[in-house]
């Protein structure tokens, strides 16, 4: 529970037996996590069971892929603030309050695993990763002339419900450029977002994607093709977030009041 809200993590299982476990225990002793919905997008042998010893729920989505899995948790997960992450112990679980403490003031908290001082020795994070990652990611800040972006894979990002419900029928994209979409479409529709550094370890076994040089080399033309189509198609039509409004018990003592559209709070 998050200031009365309550929080479900989501996390998708592929190839995750050996850490996900440990995972599902880690949220749930960081104390502010209600639900942890884990979906099984055909999970290797022995992954239902190792959940089954846990306290989280679970679904089987049959059609293969990270979008596929994504988009099912955010339609089945109960909570008011929905955690998308991986259970392959890349991401730490008590980083969720720093996702939960911008809750409060955006719809959408995404990750970002750029920043040196949070890359664990060992992470698959390497220049080529890092520079690509960042420079996609300067992309989309750039042609939706948006806030701060310095990543465009990090699975770990926050959603309101009420956002995570209006974009769900949009969302399209089945494979590994959902990271992308979920993050084009949230801009787009007004939301207001932030991004905040999380720490990023060592993966627990083997990546199925950014292992492999060759496979990153076309996910990540892949993700420019898609930001460019989608740039294209939005040309004029994305909305801006609405300026920051003071706590409501502010409001209501008449002490700061915001200047519309600049985010500067007068007396
Ligand atoms: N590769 C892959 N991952 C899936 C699929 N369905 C769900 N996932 C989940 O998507 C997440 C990302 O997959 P990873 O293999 O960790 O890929 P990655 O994050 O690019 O690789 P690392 O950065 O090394 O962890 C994991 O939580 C997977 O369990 C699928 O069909 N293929
Ligand atoms: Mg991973």
């Amino acid at each position: 529970m998050w200031n009365g809200k309550t929080v479900s993590v989501i996390l998708m299982t592929y190839a995750e037996r050996a850490s996900i476990r440990r995972t599902i225990e880690g949220f749930f002793a960081t104390g502010v996590v209600d639900e942890v919905l884990v979906v099984n997008n055909n999970a290797e042998p022995g992954t239902t069971e190792e959940v089954a010893a846990t306290p989280a729920r679970q679904v089987f989505e049959p059609r293969q892929g990270y979008g596929w899995a994504s988009r099912r948790g955010l339609r089945e997960a109960s909570g008011d603030l929905l955690v998308l992450a991986e259970p392959d112990g890349t991401f730490l679980p008590a980083d969720i309050v720093k996702l939960l403490a911008y809750s409060d003031d955006c719809d959408a908290v995404f990750g970002t695993r750029t920043t040196r001082e949070l890359i664990w020795s060992g992470a698959n994070m390497g220049a080529f990763l890092k520079w690509g990652n960042w420079a996609v990611a300067k992309v989309v800040e750039a042609l939706f002339n948006t806030s701060h972006l310095s990543d465009v894979g990090c699975t770990y990002k926050l959603l309101s419900r009420p956002l995570a419900e209006r974009l769900n029928p949009e969302l399209k994209i089945g494979g590994s450029q959902f990271g992308p979409e979920l993050m084009l479409r949230t801009i787009t529709s007004g939301a207001r977002f932030v991004e905040v550094p999380v720490n990023y370890l060592p993966r627990v076994g083997q990546s199925a994607v950014t292992g492999d040089l060759r496979k990153t080399i076309v996910l990540g033309c892949q993700m420019v093709g898609l930001i460019l189509a989608y740039r294209l198609a939005t040309l004029g039509r994305n909305r801006k977030p609405p300026p920051p409004m003071p706590p409501v018990d502010q409001q209501a003592q008449g002490a700061a009041a915001v200047v519309p559209g600049t985010g500067e709070a007068t007396l």
